[in-house]
């Protein structure tokens, strides 16, 4: 059986109410093209962290991807890996994601066993690891919660090992802040979302993606202990930063 590619249309009709965003089956289906559409740079992120794995990698270790979706991340590592050893962790507590994701995987033969998890990243244990990838996912995580877990993943890598976070930011000049948003939603529109789609998404998303600061993530990984926190993509309102233990 295929698996279905399908144009993200969820808020193209005005709905009567607009309630907070969930990744349930309906989500799953569009997600690619939702992602790809809305995420500006997401394919350059995706490909490149193949590549920071292939560097950042060390035989006999795991690589973590928290908050997976479809596996995009855990797939371009699988695929660049050259080390022995190695094993991937795919996390993500959405169950239509993993389900989705356990089918993926079923076609891709590569040599670098993966495995799956259906869990909230917070009560994942995080061992050995060379390289974690979060890919827009701590965004989703309560503002009280995120030390905690970047501490955690401090803890569960090697020295030497690498956390990838890419979040959406927020900026604190509001004239900044306000331009880089309509930035994005010019890079929305020019991928055919209409001014509808993009209104009702935000305000389904308001509750549910807390932005920070490119300032908040470095001082808290620094503050955390990684020797070096490097912002290595930016595109408008949309980051990627590496940090090296
Ligand atoms: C990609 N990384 O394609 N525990 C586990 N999963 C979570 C949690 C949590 N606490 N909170 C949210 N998620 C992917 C894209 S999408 C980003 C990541 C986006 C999951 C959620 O179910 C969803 O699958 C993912 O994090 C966020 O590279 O849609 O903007």
């Amino acid at each position: 059986m295929g698996i279905k590619k399908s144009q993200d249309n969820i808020f193209a009709s005005p709905l009567s109410e607009i309630v907070d965003f969930v990744f349930d089956e309906k989500v799953v289906d569009v997600f690619p093209d939702m992602i790809n559409r809305s995420v500006p740079g997401y394919s350059t992120i995706i490909n490149l962290i193949g590549t920071l794995a292939q560097r950042y990698a060390r035989p006999d270790t795991r690589l973590y991807d928290l908050g997976c979706s479809l596996g995009a991340a855990s797939l371009s590592m699988r695929h660049r890996l050259i080390e022995d050893g190695c094993e991937i962790i795919s996390v993500d507590n959405a169950e239509a994601m993993i389900d989705r994701l356990d089918k993926i995987l079923q076609r891709d033969n590569s040599k670098t066993p993966v495995q799956t998890l259906c869990a909230d990243v917070q009560d994942v244990e995080i061992q050995n690891a060379s390289v974690i990838v979060m890919n827009f996912t701590l965004q989703f995580i309560s503002l009280s919660d995120r030390e905690k877990i970047i501490t955690k993943i401090y803890d569960g890598l090697n020295k030497g090992g690498c956390l990838i976070l890419s979040e959406k930011l927020a900026f604190s000049d509001s004239r900044e802040n306000d331009i880089q948003i309509d930035l994005h939603h010019a890079f929305k529109r020019s991928n055919g979302y209409s001014d509808l789609e993009i209104a009702q998404k935000r305000n389904a998303l308001e509750n549910v993606l807390l932005p920070e600061t490119k300032e908040t993530h470095i001082q808290r990984l620094k503050e955390t202990g990684f020797t070096q926190v490097i912002p290595w993509f930016q595109c408008f309102n949309f980051a990627s930063f590496i940090a090296i233990k």
